[in-house]
C-alpha cells in the first residue's frame, strides 16, 4: 500500500469510517443490466429519481467528470435497543433512524476528509466531492467492488464479520488511487432467511426487492395510500422496516457504532407514541417534534398515515378518538382516510358510523372511496 493510501485509510478511519476501499470511476456494466431489468419489471415504484437515467448511476465519470477514483466508506450505525415494555400504543422505527439524520452530520465528516487529503497529497488542484445516498450512484455496486462487503439475498450489503448495519457514503477524488480490486468472496449460500421472513413478500427472488411491496418504501418513498391489501403486512412499523436484516446470521456480529449522533438518545429511538403522534395536528409541530432527524422525509401526512395504520395493525385503543377527530378535521386527504380505515379495524361500529358521515360530506374522492370500503367490509 503506497504512503497516500495508507494516509487517507487512516485519516478517515480517524474520523469514525469503519471501513475504507478505493475504487475506479470506470463504468459497472454487470450493474447497470440488473438496474435496467430492475426497473423494467417495475420494482422502483414511484422513485423517478431511481429510473431517469439508469446509465448514469452505473457510470461514475458521469457523475463527476473530473474524478479519477472514489473512496468508497462505510459507517456502522448498529446500536442495541434499548428495554422496552410492551404496550399497544407505539410505532417501530427502523434502527438507521433511531439517532440524529446521518445526511447532515456525515456530509460534514466527507469535507473534513477532504480536507484532510488535501494535505496530505499537498497540491492546491486536488478536488474532491462527498456523496452520502440521494446521488443518482449505485452506492452498493461501487462498494462492493472497492471490496468493503458482499451482496446479500436482501439485496443489502454484508460484511462477512460485521453484517449489514451500515450506510454508505463515498468521497470521488482527482487522483488516481489503486483500487482495492479484491471482491469479497463470502455469500449467502444456502440461506434464505429474509426471503421468507419479509411480511409483504416484496421479494420477487433472492437479489431482487419489489420496493412496491416494501415497508420501508410504503412508509417512507411512497407518498401516496398504503394500498389496502398491504396494510395489515406493515405490522407494526412506523418508519422504515428491519425485519430482513433482523433474521440476517451475519448480523449477530454486529458492535455498537461508534458515532454518538446515531445513538437512540440523540433522536427519537426505536419506539413513538402513536395516540401523541396522532395529536399532532399542524406541519410547524410536526417540523419542531422531528427535528434533526430522518422521520421528516415523509412529512406529517405521510407519518400519520403510517401511525394510523400501525395503530390500527396493534389494535391501539387510545387512538380510536384520535382516529375520529382526524376524519372530521385533519386536511390532509391522505391521512383521514388512512384514518377512516384504521378507525373501521379498531371499532368496526364507529367506523361505519363516520364512513356514512364521510359519504355525504367529504369532498374528496380517496376519502370517499375509503369509506365506501368501510362499508362494503373490505
Ligand atoms: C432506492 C433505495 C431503496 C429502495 C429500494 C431498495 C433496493 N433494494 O433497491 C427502498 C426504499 C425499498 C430502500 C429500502 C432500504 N434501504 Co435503501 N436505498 C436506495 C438507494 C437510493 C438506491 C438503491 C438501488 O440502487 N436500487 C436499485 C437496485 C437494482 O439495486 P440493488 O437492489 O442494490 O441491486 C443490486 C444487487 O441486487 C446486485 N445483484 C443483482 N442480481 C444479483 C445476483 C447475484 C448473485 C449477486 C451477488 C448480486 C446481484 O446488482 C444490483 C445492482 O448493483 C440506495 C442509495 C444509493 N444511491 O445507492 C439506498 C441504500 C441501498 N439503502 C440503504 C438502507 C439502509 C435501506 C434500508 C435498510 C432502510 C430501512 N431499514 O428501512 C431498507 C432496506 C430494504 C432492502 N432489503 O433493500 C443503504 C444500504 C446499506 C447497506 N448496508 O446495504 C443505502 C446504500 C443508502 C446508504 N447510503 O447507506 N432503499
Ligand atoms: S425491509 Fe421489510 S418489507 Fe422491505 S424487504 Fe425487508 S423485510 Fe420486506
Ligand atoms: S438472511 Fe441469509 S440469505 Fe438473507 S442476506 Fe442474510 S445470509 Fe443472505
Amino acid at each position: 500500500m503506497s504512503a497516500l493510501t495508507s494516509g487517507i485509510k487512516s485519516a478517515a478511519r480517524e474520523i469514525g469510517f469503519e471501513v475504507v476501499g478505493m475504487t475506479s470511476v470506470e463504468p459497472m456494466p454487470r450493474d447497470l443490466t440488473a438496474l435496467r431489468a430492475w426497473c423494467a419489471e417495475g420494482f422502483a415504484g414511484d422513485m423517478i429519481y431511481m429510473t431517469r437515467r439508469p446509465e448514469l448511476n452505473a457510470s461514475p465519470r458521469e457523475l463527476v467528470t473530473w474524478a479519477g477514483s472514489i473512496i468508497t466508506l462505510a459507517i456502522n450505525y448498529y446500536a442495541a435497543a434499548p428495554e422496552f415494555h410492551h404496550e399497544t400504543r407505539f410505532g417501530r422505527v427502523a434502527r438507521y433512524a433511531w439517532g440524529r439524520d446521518y445526511h447532515d452530520f456525515v456530509r460534514l465528516k466527507l469535507v473534513d476528509l477532504g480536507e484532510r487529503i488535501r494535505s496530505l497529497v499537498n497540491d492546491d488542484g486536488f478536488q474532491a466531492r462527498g456523496f452520502v445516498d440521494a446521488v443518482p450512484l449505485l452506492e452498493r455496486a461501487a462498494a462492493e467492488r472497492a471490496g468493503l462487503g458482499f451482496f446479500g439475498k436482501n439485496t443489502n450489503l454484508l460484511r462477512p464479520s460485521a453484517g449489514s448495519w451500515f450506510f454508505l457514503a463515498e468521497l470521488f477524488v482527482n487522483l488516481d488511487l489503486p483500487s482495492d480490486g479484491e471482491r469479497v468472496k463470502v455469500s449467502c449460500g444456502t440461506c434464505t432467511r429474509c426471503l421468507t421472513a419479509c411480511p409483504t413478500a416484496a421479494f420477487a427472488g433472492p437479489y431482487k426487492l419489489d420496493s412496491r411491496r416494501c415497508i420501508s418504501y410504503l412508509t417512507i418513498e411512497h407518498k401516496g395510500p398504503i394500498p389496502r391489501d398491504l396494510r395489515q403486512g406493515v405490522g407494526e412499523w412506523l418508519f422504515g422496516c428491519d425485519l430482513c436484516q433482523d433474521v440476517c446470521p451475519f448480523n449477530r456480529f454486529a458492535a455498537d457504532t461508534r458515532w454518538e449522533e446515531l445513538r437512540p438518545e440523540y433522536g427519537k429511538g426505536p419506539r413513538i407514541d402513536l395516540p401523541g403522534l396522532l395529536r399532532i395536528s399542524t406541519d410547524a409541530e410536526f417540523r419542531e417534534c422531528f427535528r434533526g432527524t430522518a422521520l421528516l422525509r415523509p412529512k406529517r401526512r405521510g407519518l400519520l398515515r403510517n401511525a394510523a395504520v400501525a395503530a390500527a395493525n396493534i389494535g391501539c385503543e387510545a387512538a380510536v378518538p384520535l382516529l375520529a377527530t382526524l376524519i372530521e378535521n385533519d386536511p390532509e386527504p391522505l391521512v383521514r382516510g388512512h384514518a377512516m380505515w384504521a378507525l373501521a379495524k379498531l371499532d368496526r361500529r364507529r367506523g361505519e358510523f363516520m364512513a356514512d358521515t364521510v359519504l355525504k360530506g367529504d369532498p374528496d374522492d380517496f376519502v370517499r372511496i375509503e369509506a365506501l370500503g368501510v362499508l362494503d367490509n373490505l
